[in-house]
């Protein structure tokens, strides 16, 4: 799963991607190459954790996901190379400037916010408009021609394809098109270091609220020095900025929900570990992310909550309990499930 990091450009992308992955990257002048940086980031998940201080397994394996940083474009706008980068990945995290820029300009997130959704908005409707009149001349679809003209004028009407309320099916339909504003799209506010405990301003919560999108804020270059800090140093400093985690850990949660996946859980003393699987996927699909052979002589899933496993100790405690469900190949896995897989092989 790719998220991309976006935004005008010097809104402080490739400072927060160092931020999330840890990577030293070029920022100002030096970053402003084509090249889009792209990392890998570990989920951090404190059931995870949960299940290591019971079983002190040889290996921890969280959920990752893919950032790639993607450059800024023009001086004031995006420009067509970028635009079809957005197109490549899955969700979209955008990058607004809380800091007085380096010429001094102060802060203007909504207007960026504006700015970006309105290209993505006529970067959309090009596409639907030439697919329009092509399948208004040769009447080759009549039904795929009939959901482009309703998206014509959603987009017309300046409204995101992803606020129009479509169906599974519709989104199947137009899936080959990669419309930018379909894709998810989570807000993250680069605030200046001395602000990291301000409230984030109305017009900007309201903004959000308004499109049902979520916002994290989070100082880029705080959380860099966080993610090179020892680990012990890391939680002092927390602890004396009234903070339980750093804002990367809740922003690398909030990108991850975007993407709809949920986790179960293995356990075990050699691994504790997290597997993303998209909400809605039976046992035995979930099952074939870990191995194949478990899928195809899938017999049955051991299924307990992670959070009984916690407070009962053990699988056999759970068991006795009747905190431990046995479920067929019809069950649907549920985020957060401890799940042991008995299988043929
Ligand atoms: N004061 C301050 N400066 C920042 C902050 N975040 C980034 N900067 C600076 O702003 C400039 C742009 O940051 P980048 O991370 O390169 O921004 P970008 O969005 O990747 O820029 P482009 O890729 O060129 O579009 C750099 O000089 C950063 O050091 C911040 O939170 N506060
Ligand atoms: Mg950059």
């Amino acid at each position: 799963m790719k998220i991309g990091l976006v935004g005008m450009p010097e809104s402080g992308k490739s400072t927060v991607f160092g931020a999330l992955t840890g990577f030293e990257v070029a920022t100002g002048y030096e970053g402003r190459s084509s090249k889009a940086n792209v990392g890998v980031v570990k989920v951090p998940d404190s059931r995870v954790d949960a299940m290591c201080s019971l079983y002190d397994p040889k290996k921890t394996t969280y959920a990752e996901i893919t950032f790639r940083d993607l450059p800024g474009g023009r001086e004031d706008s995006l420009d067509r190379a970028v635009l079809n980068a957005m197109r490549e990945v899955d969700a979209l995290c955008q990058v607004l400037r809380g800091f007085e820029s380096a010429s001094g300009e102060p802060p203007a997130a909504l207007d960026e916010i504006i700015e970006l959704e309105t290209e993505c908005i006529l970067a959309d409707l090009q596409i639907v408009e030439d697919r329009v009149a092509r399948l208004r001349k040769d009447r080759s679809d009549p039904r795929e021609l009939e959901l482009l003209e309703r998206l014509q004028s959603a987009l017309e009407a300046e409204t995101p394809l992803r606020s129009i309320g479509l169906g599974e099916e519709e989104i199947r339909l137009i899936s080959g098109y990669a419309f930018l504003t379909l894709k998810p799209l989570l807000l993250a506010l680069n605030v200046p270091e001395d602000s990291v405990a301000e409230p984030v301003p109305d017009d900007l919560t309201e903004a959000a609220a308004e499109r049902g999108l979520g916002l994290v804020a989070l100082s880029g270059p705080v959380e860099m020095d966080i993610a090179q800090m020892p680990e012990e140093e890391q939680s002092e400093f927390l602890e004396s900025l009234g903070l339980e985690e750093p804002a990367s850990h809740r922003f690398i949660r909030a990108a991850f929900d975007l993407i709809d996946l949920i986790s179960m859980l293995t356990v075990g003393p050699d691994e504790c570990r997290a597997w993303p699987v998209p909400r809605g996927t039976p046992a035995p699909r979930a099952a074939g992310k870990i191995h194949s052979d478990i899928e195809r002589g899938f017999i049955r899933a051991e299924v307990i909550h992670w959070e009984d496993l916690l407070a009962l100790g053990s699988e056999s405690k759970c068991r006795e309990a009747g905190k431990l469900r046995v479920e067929g190949k019809d069950y649907v896995v549920q985020d957060g499930d401890v799940i042991h897989f008995r299988f043929n092989v």
